[in-house]
């Protein structure tokens, strides 16, 4: 199925102390990004890179550059809202910060279109801290616990349309603070830590939440962090952690979230090409993405979920 894709540059790098991040589009875009999805017979227009809103926030103690992620969070959301309404966006980042705005954005879309909102996390982090939680104050680690509603934002935009806890899936997880299992706990948040992959497979993990998003008629967004992947595949990344996803477990996500035709917005986060080698780091995410729009050895009926 051809499909309308807009490809938005979102080059955040406030989510972290380590800078590099603002470099992840122009990474995509040299990696062969647009040209890789209109091989695959999509319309690609390429939006350019938005930059932050200002506003007249101050720093706050042990929150770092919060003014500029509130910035970023109101532009993507705004840019997400108009890009669900004219096709399929896929944010390149830029850090997992970019996420505060893109899930804010396309879960307002949705509720307007009378649609539930559903969320793959796919990450070695669950990113599920408040403002009042994180230990670092490194806000690319919050965007999980704002979009579904977790008090102690104040600053960012209100969350009219939370995620439902149940309508989230997390895989690939080994480093969550105690802050972030303590909130979780008691939650109908869907968690797989890398254990569960080893022990199931990946598939195993992901059908069933698949099958939920079918059966609501659900829209999904897919938040896909270079560091999901194991770091001797995906090295350009500032938090690496070993154990991670294969290069084969993250492209049969990729390439069952095709068959399901569920997805209806991708972002492309935490890529930081200063710590890449050669840009193979660049190319293994373009190759996912494409793996998620359509790319494969054989054709197989879409949709399907089996
Ligand atoms: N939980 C840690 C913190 O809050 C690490 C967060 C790191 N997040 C990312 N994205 N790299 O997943 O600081
Ligand atoms: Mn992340
Ligand atoms: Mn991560
Ligand atoms: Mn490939």
């Amino acid at each position: 199925m051809s499909r309308k894709i807009l490809l938005i540059g979102a080059p955040v790098d406030s989510g972290k102390r380590r800078r590099g991040c603002l470099m992840g589009p122009d990474a995509y875009r040299t990696a062969r990004l647009p040209g890789a999805l209109a091989d695959l017979g999509h319309e690609v227009r390429d939006l350019g890179n938005l930059s932050p809103v200002s506003n007249d926030l101050s720093d706050r103690a042990g929150l770092h550059e919060l003014p500029e992620t509130v910035g970023w969070t109101q532009a993507i959301s705004d840019a997400a809202r108009d890009a669900m309404a004219a096709g399929l966006p896929i944010f390149m980042g830029g850090d997992h910060a970019l996420s505060l705005g893109s899930v804010h954005g396309v879960a307002a879309h949705a509720a307007n279109a009378g649609r539930p909102q559903f969320v793959l996390w796919l990450d070695a982090h669950s990113d599920f801290h408040s403002l009042t939680t994180t230990t670092s104050g490194n806000l690319h680690g919050t965007p999980l616990g704002y979009v579904t509603g977790r008090e102690g934002f104040d600053g960012f935009p209100p969350v009219g349309h939370p995620v439902p806890m149940e309508n989230v899936c997390l895989l690939g997880l080994r480093s969550v603070d105690p802050e972030e299992r303590a909130a979780m706990d008691g939650t109908a948040i869907r968690r797989h830590d890398m254990r569960d992959v080893d022990e199931h497979g990946i598939k195993a993990l992901l059908q069933p939440f698949l099958e939920k998003v079918a059966q609501a008629n659900g829209m999904l967004h897919v938040s896909l962090d270079v560091d999901f992947l194991d770091p001797a595949v995906a090295p350009a990344v500032g938090t690496t952690v070993p154990g991670g996803a294969t290069v084969r477990e993250a492209h049969l996500v990729m390439e069952l979230l095709h068959d399901s035709a569920l997805m209806t917005s991708l972002d492309l986060v935490e890529l930081n090409p200063m710590l890449d080698e050669r840009g193979r780091t660049a190319q293994l995410m373009v190759d996912l993405a494409a793996s998620a729009l359509g790319r494969q050895v054989f054709d197989r009926p879409t949709p399907r979920i089996l």
